[in-house]
């Protein structure tokens, strides 16, 4: 017998022998994935998630789970950067900006789209119905009325009393952590062990006519490789494009780094940008194991993660102090 087929041959038998004997059980679960999983920037991603986990809870899709997560947040009203109700641009049209991604590596985007509820479920349209990846303006517009979506107003009397404060003085700065109403980011791994992602938001407040952050662009606000892991971004938009945040994170996941430490090196190098105290960024990223990292640049930034029987808040360690 060659050398080569008598090690298969033992590798077969000790591979049967092993598999035959009953293992210990913290053995056995070695390598198992926490799944399902999801996880949603700020404090609305706890009603984002419940959302997400009656899907996922039922053996449903990553996929399915983050649009209807992320849903909940653009149909409220009281968040002031997400769908309706979200603050304007500074000529007062609210302007939204969204993407998904699936466990295929498929993406869907929208940005600058306006008066259409759901932004997140266009970009899905995008994604499944179109040869695109991102439409935008008039485009994104039109694309969604011939696909059904309803145009309405987006723009409530409580967000126009704050734009029109906003234009006595027309000071543009934009705020380091909006009281905890923000871009709404999740990723999910479901019980398959696929995982997507989502990221919508109104974008800043009294932004330029025409500006589009980081959220509906792939790489930048959202990026899933289902490979290694997922990632999502919130903060001000500039800073992540830069760097291509969530796709840096997923790509030093893909060198070795755990979520933690891949978000850690992204906000790292966000760091050294020109007037980096100024402004905030939140990282936010799971693992194909189920295992959730999350850094920002100042304090304040925070997620919502659902596994198992719990919902719960995280506090997240910042750069500065
Ligand atoms: C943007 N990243 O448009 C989004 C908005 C956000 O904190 O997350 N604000 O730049």
């Amino acid at each position: 017998m060659s050398k080569r087929r008598s090690f298969l041959k033992k590798l077969t038998l000790s591979t049967l022998t092993v598999s035959s004997i009953s293992l210990p059980k913290a053995f056995a679960s070695a390598g198992q994935a926490r799944k399902p999983i999801v996880v949603s920037t700020w404090q609305h991603g706890l009603a984002a998630n419940e959302a997400a986990w009656k899907i996922l809870s039922k053996g449903g899709s990553a996929l399915d789970a983050v649009e209807a997560g992320v849903m909940v947040t653009e149909a409220d009203e009281s968040n002031l950067s997400v769908g309706i109700g979200g603050l304007p641009d500074r000529e007062g049209h609210v302007t939204l900006d969204a993407c998904i991604m699936d466990e295929t590596g498929n993406a869907g985007a929208v940005a600058a789209l306006e008066d259409i509820l759901h932004p997140i479920s266009v970009a899905r349209a995008v994604m499944e119905k179109t040869p695109h990846v991102m439409l935008v303006g008039s485009g994104a517009r039109q694309f969604a009325i011939d696909q059904g979506f309803q145009p309405q107003n987006l723009l409530t009397e409580r967000a126009k009393k704050e734009w029109e404060k906003w234009l006595e003085t027309s000071h543009y700065e934009p705020v380091i952590n909006i009281e905890n109403h923000d871009t709404i980011g999740m990723v999910a791994l479901d019980a398959d062990g696929n995982l997507s992602g989502a990221c919508t938001t109104s974008g800043l407040a009294y932004k330029m006519r025409g500006r589009v952050g980081d959220s509906p662009i792939i790489g930048a606000g959202l990026y899933v490789d289902n490979e290694v892991g997922a990632a999502t971004a919130t903060g001000l938009g500039e800073a992540v494009i830069k760097v291509c945040g969530s796709h840096l994170i997923v790509e030093l996941m893909r060198q070795g780094l755990s979520p933690q430490e891949a978000c850690e090196t992204a906000i790292k190098r966000i760091a050294r940008q020109k007037n980096s105290k100024d402004f905030q960024i939140g990282f936010l990223a799971l693992n194909k194991k189920g295992e959730v990292g999350s850094y920002s640049l100042q304090p304040g930034f925070d997620y919502a993660t659902y596994a198992g029987e719990k919902n719960k808040m995280t506090d997240v360690k910042s750069f500065y102090r």
